[in-house]
């Protein structure tokens, strides 16, 4: 009797450790008990932005060589140590891309729809992101293309029952549903016809394939690979860092496609992935010109404006997406060492275009239309026209600018048609269609 009790005790209790073994302990739930966001402009506080054009050391930066050779560098810093992690480097060897789907009557004959597979640990395959791409068939050559990654699966950029569909474990966005419910659900911000008629190529990825959106400490997706850095440290890569690494990653992969023009690429986001846009871009300067659709607070918003979404705000919903230094920083943004406006200046002399929505509070448009304002000193000081001259926020639907462009769109949080007439026509404006 002594003996079995004994036994079922020691059964029990191995079970249970090997049960702990085995048990995958659950993600942190994001956590929106916290301040309420501010809409009232009384509130915004008086405040001085850092200058883009003066060193950490005083000095004034009066020359493009000056921008390039210590001022640029110290804000990419900053910007590491501060707010998003380093951006590490491609282990070219362990990312791989192959052609899974090429079907050369899509879009009605317009364009030839691929899918590349891309594979951030090869051999091992995992983690893997599926690329939809949409090449126009009628082009000479190869042609400009937008990247941009989408929220929910590219099975729900098209109604085209022909695009694969794909679950992802873990994912905040898609999917308890079965993957057919939610096909073609975001498709009113893929404008793919619209794109390809006007001679552009596009790619798309979902964002959680690259790396699931959820406070895990950093051990989902593609962040197992980043061996070389400490988690302690300041400027371990975060969550925005990691999407905007694996944005890099399809561009390598779109490399090897024929009638792609990888030299003529624009990174482009709304939201979250509008924050990632503007990082990946400010590090890969291989991406030609830049574009963030409603980025608002740790994107194009300043964040010393303190209006809509704020830092303390956004910190404690979406702890991941930052590093831990930028979480020290939500009742103190006025002693952040950097603002948005300098991460619009990493750009330059590229093109950025930043797009606001009417409704969009939440984002803060005037802090996103302050912030490319304050971008122009760089891009002039590179030789560019900067923002052409515009010193107030335009009307709604009236976009103005030049090398950085910017509107408000009339609407809320969305990415629409008018958006993509208007990054049309900024790309044609750079590559001179
Ligand atoms: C919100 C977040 C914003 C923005 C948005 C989105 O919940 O507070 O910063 O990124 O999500 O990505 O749609």
């Amino acid at each position: 009797m002594k003996f079995s009790i004994l036994r079922i005790a020691f059964l029990s209790a191995t079970s249970f450790i090997v049960a702990l073994c085995f048990t995958v302990v659950p993600c942190e739930a994001q956590n929106p008990t916290i301040a309420p966001a501010n809409y009232d402009e009384a509130l915004v506080p008086q405040y001085v932005l850092p200058d883009p054009l003066v060193a950490e050391d005083g000095t004034k930066i009066e020359t493009p060589e000056q921008w390039r050779e210590k001022r640029r560098p110290e804000i990419l810093e900053l910007f590491k140590k501060n707010m998003f992690g380093q951006f590490p480097e491609a282990d070219l060897s362990k990312v791989k891309s192959e052609e899974t789907v090429s079907v050369s009557d899509s879009l009605g004959g317009k364009a030839t729809r691929k899918e590349i597979k891309i594979y951030f640990d090869a051999p091992n395959e995992f983690p893997q992101a599926t690329v939809l791409l949409y090449i126009p068939n009628d082009r000479q050559g190869s042609v400009p293309v937008f990247v941009m990654p989408n929220f929910q699966g590219i099975h729900t950029t098209t109604d085209d029952p022909s695009v694969s569909a794909y679950k992802v474990e873990n994912s905040t966005h898609n999917l308890d549903k079965t993957l057919d419910d939610v096909r073609g659900k975001a498709k009113s911000r893929w404008a793919f016809d619209m794109i390809v008629s006007r001679g552009y190529a596009v790619a798309t990825v979902f964002y959680e394939e690259i790396e699931p959106d959820v406070m895990c400490n950093f051990t989902r997706g593609v962040h197992p690979l980043f061996t070389n850095f400490d988690l302690n440290a300041d400027d371990y890569p975060a969550t925005i860092g990691a999407w905007a690494w694996g944005l890099s990653r399809v561009l390598d992969a779109l490399g090897s496609v024929d009638g792609v023009d990888v030299k003529k690429a624009i990174v482009a986001g709304h939201s979250r992935l509008g924050k990632t846009a503007l990082w990946c871009g400010a590090n890969d300067e291989r991406f030609a010109a830049v574009i963030s659709n409603n980025s608002g607070c740790g994107g194009a918003a300043l964040s010393r404006r303190q209006f809509g979404e704020r830092v303390d705000r956004i910190n404690a919903s979406f702890p991941h997406w930052f590093t831990k230094k930028f979480h020290e920083y939500g009742d103190k943004v006025d002693q952040l060492p950097i603002d948005q406006h300098e991460l619009i200046a990493l750009i330059a002399p590229r093109p950025v275009y930043v797009a606001s929505a009417s409704e969009d509070l939440w984002a803060d448009p005037k802090g996103e239309f302050l912030s490319a304002l304050n971008a122009d000193p760089v891009y002039r000081l590179l030789g560019t026209d900067g923002f052409g001259g515009v010193t107030e926020q335009p009307d709604v639907n009236a976009p103005v600018g030049a090398t950085i462009r910017y509107h408000k769109r009339a609407g809320g949080h969305d990415v629409t048609d008018f958006d993509w007439e208007q990054y049309l026509n900024f790309a044609d404006s750079i590559f001179k269609k």
